[in-house]
């Protein structure tokens, strides 16, 4: 085994006063010690953006940023859950009774999805209560899964305290469900390798089944986060839900044309494989099935032949409903091209050539192009973020995560590093903060981090 180095060392004091610091608050809240912890960390996606929700694989790895939660079951039905962070007020409520609310996705809610994903799971309808302090460090909004992190955290909670046990993948089968409590109709990676993730390694999650495979990231290059510091609340827009829409229209009428039975379609993968053909000739079928121009709810009903009614009732969610055009075709564009960029990096990965560096690099870029031209989820602060990146050493950078704000992630090569920090650090992040002190929680090197887990002691 490696000796332990300083920084190592450093970090281990710091989590070791991170939860010192949280029983002592719980104490002070109330008025006991926590019973046991219960952590589960954010993720960057490396590759494979908007394309989960349609089926297809994606390549995250966890970041070391994550939500802590102290515990303390107690006998009467009352949930409290309390947060170190003042913004996120104070909540209670009977375990018994979980109402979430859609309308205002506020801090809660998204606890609430992961312990009524549990309480649903085994059927239970009487449930003991919990005193709950949350402590979270992933910057919220911004692409890097702080949402997933509380409902994931918040699920192994309530399993924790129920005493019972379930695998890593149940556990993010159940949460990636629950969380679409919200409003939200995500697609599972960002529950899958919060559960799933293992130090050291990148995974690449395949759905239905659900299953997380390594991939060992080149060892000559960093990734890099940067925080555009555009927020960006999915469940409070109706942004992500409009593209899932698309996505399913999409393959609906692909299926359609290719006299396939459309109605029982939901995801552009379901097309693929009951054609039998590769994500290559996807592309050109897309081409041949759907035009450039905007879809209207109108010409989407003729092409299936059903009424407007039955399209809102049927296929729109509750926050899509006045929405007027939908770009299928460029929405299939950049799901089966993702999609096979996600393949073409695992690839490059294990087969590990010399160039390894900058054909990672070319992947990333045009997954970046694909995100900002054809599913339109990028914003000017991050296609900015993304050209500076690039300009100072990056050999790729990219949005992550949902977009429309958030992160980029960069690949850098390990000896440009402490330039390419300095650099950035001045060319975004000075003229926004005024030339205050850098912030580091904004611009950061990560590593494949571990998952979720539960421990006894502080
Ligand atoms: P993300 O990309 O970070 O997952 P979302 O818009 O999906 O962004 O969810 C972010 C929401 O998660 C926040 O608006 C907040 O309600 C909740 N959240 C994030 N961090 C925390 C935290 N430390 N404590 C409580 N809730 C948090
Ligand atoms: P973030 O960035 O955490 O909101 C969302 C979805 C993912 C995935 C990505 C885009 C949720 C909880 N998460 O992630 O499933 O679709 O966008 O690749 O909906």
């Amino acid at each position: 085994m490696a000796a332990e180095g300083p920084a190592t060392r450093q970090v281990q004091v710091a989590a070791h006063l991170r939860l010192l610091k949280l029983k002592e608050m719980f104490n002070s809240k109330f008025g006991s010690i926590p019973k046991f912890y219960v952590r589960a960390p954010g993720r960057v996606n490396i590759i494979g953006e908007h394309i989960d929700y349609c089926g297809y694989s994606v390549l995250p790895m966890a970041v070391e940023q994550d939500m802590l939660i102290a515990v303390e079951p107690v006998t009467t039905p009352t949930l409290q859950l309390a947060n170190t962070n003042p913004i996120y007020l104070d909540f209670s409520a009977c375990a018994n009774n979980i109402q979430i609310d859609q309308t205002k996705p506020l801090w809660h809610n998204y606890f609430l999805c992961g312990f009524k994903g549990i309480q649903e799971h085994f059927g239970l309808s009487n449930l003991t209560g919990m005193n709950c302090l949350v402590d979270g460090n992933i910057p919220p909004n911004s692409g890097l899964s702080s949402s997933s992190a509380l409902v994931c955290c918040a699920g192994l909670v309530t399993l924790t305290a129920l005493g019972m046990s379930l695998s890593k993948v149940e556990l993010a089968e159940i949460c990636a469900k629950s969380e679409r409590y919200i409003g939200t109709q995500g697609g599972g990676m960002d529950q899958s390798i919060s559960f799933l993730a293992e130090e050291g390694t990148a995974k690449l999650i395949e759905f239905s089944p659900l299953r997380a495979t390594d991939v060992k990231l080149p060892s000559g290059a960093v990734f890099v986060i940067a925080n555009s510091r555009v927020e960006m609340n999915k469940a409070a827009t109706s942004h992500f839900n409009i593209r899932v829409t698309e996505c399913r229209l999409a393959a609906k009428l692909l299926a359609k044309q290719k006299n396939l039975r459309w109605d029982t379609i939901l995801r552009l993968e379901e097309v693929q494989a009951k054609l039998g053909v590769s994500l290559e000739e996807m592309l050109m079928i897309v081409e041949d099935a759907l035009h450039p121009a905007a879809y209207s709810p109108e010409e989407i009903c003729r092409c299936l032949g059903m009424s407007l009614e039955e399209f809102r009732t049927q296929i729109l969610s509750p926050n899509t409903q006045d929405v007027l055009s939908f770009k299928l075709y460029q929405r299939a564009k950049h799901v089966y091209s993702e999609a096979a960029r996600v393949l073409q990096f695992k690839k490059i990965c294990e087969e590990a050539p010399d160039n390894i560096v900058q054909l990672l690099g070319e992947l990333m870029n045009q997954s970046h192009v694909s995100c900002r031209d054809m599913y339109e989820c990028s914003c000017p602060e991050l296609d900015q973020l993304v050209d500076i990146c690039r300009k100072f050493g990056a050999q790729g950078s990219r949005l992550t995560g949902a977009g429309w704000g958030g992160c980029t992630v960069s690949l850098v090569p390990a000896e440009k590093l402490s330039s390419f920090l300095a650099n950035v650090q001045e060319a975004y992040y000075q003229r926004i903060d005024g030339g205050s002190a850098p912030e580091k929680q904004s611009l950061f090197a990560t590593k494949p981090g571990g998952g979720a887990l539960v421990f006894l002691e502080a």
